[in-house]
């Protein structure tokens, strides 16, 4: 049983409230998918009603914090700390009625993130991870996993986007990437729990192209406290800038670099 920070106490609680309505919404869809609309318009209300209530909560407990938020965009208070919030990671997922997707938030002090939650709510999965604190499933200690050779390993990837222009870069890195491993390649629809399940060795690694910070943002502290590596497709840290991430156990991050490079 881990001590958690005040910090993590308030992410904690708005993702609960929050979660409340997404499984209550998501409980809807299954009923929309047949009707002549579609679930489309519901899911984009569902998204900003739980945007909604996270934002209420975390600047209820933090008043001076800044916000960036999928929807809303940016909200600037204090200079130092920010939420990044992404309100229904794997929003694709919900709208079909898959059940995997994730509420995700990031808390970043003057630049960098320095907690992270990523809650799956159907699992009831909360994923959490503090700097220098570790990171959690359910109160657990997770670690990244120990195998070493690509051929064994679980790799995990998502996009593209069909309106990307690096969309034959993507495919040729799935390419090659599918020739190196024995399991086929997953992709599971949520970059946030991707990144939570390197985290905790389910897969082994993670890249993707053109994800935004808070698709990425608490699942950075989630791999680095558990283990991981975080770079860009160079190994370097410039992975916001670049839109490119990779998110690996480690031990397969070089040779998960040369495969990107060829
Ligand atoms: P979303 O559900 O919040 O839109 C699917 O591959 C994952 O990538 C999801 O986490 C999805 O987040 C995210 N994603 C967001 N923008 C993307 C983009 N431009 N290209 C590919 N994936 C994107
Ligand atoms: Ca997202």
């Amino acid at each position: 049983m881990k001590l958690s920070s005040a910090n993590i106490n308030v992410m904690v609680k708005a993702c609960r409230k929050a979660a409340k309505i997404l499984i209550r919404d998501f409980g809807e869809i299954e009923n929309l998918q047949v009707s002549l609309k579609g679930p489309g318009d519901f899911v984009t209300m569902s998204d900003k009603k739980v945007e909604k209530i996270l934002i209420d909560e975390l600047l209820k407990a933090r008043p001076n914090y800044s916000v960036l938020s999928e929807e809303i965009g940016k909200i600037d208070n204090d200079e130092a700390y920010k939420w990044i919030i992404d309100p229904i990671d794997g929003t694709a997922n919900f709208l079909h009625g898959i059940p995997h997707f994730a509420i995700s938030i990031g808390l970043e002090k003057d630049g960098e993130i320095i907690c992270g939650i990523i809650y799956d709510p159907i699992k009831d999965e909360m994923f959490t991870a503090e700097k220098g604190n570790g990171s959690y499933l359910n109160n657990q200690r997770i670690r990244v996993s120990s195998r070493s050779q690509l051929k064994d390993c679980m790799i995990i990837t998502g996009g593209p986007k069909n309106n990307s222009n690096e969309s034959e870069l993507s495919l040729k890195e799935y390419i090659n990437f599918s020739s190196k491993v024995l399991i086929p390649i997953r992709k599971l629809g949520s970059a946030s729990l991707d990144m939570a399940y390197v985290a905790a060795g389910r897969c082994d690694g993670f890249w993707q192209r053109n994800l935004n910070y808070w698709d990425i943002a608490a699942g950075i502290i989630l791999i680095k406290e558990s283990g991981g590596f975080v770079t860009d497709f160079n190994g370097k840290k410039e992975y916001i800038q670049n839109k490119t991430i990779l998110a690996t156990n480690a031990k397969i991050n070089n040779e998960m670099i040369k495969v990107l490079d060829s």
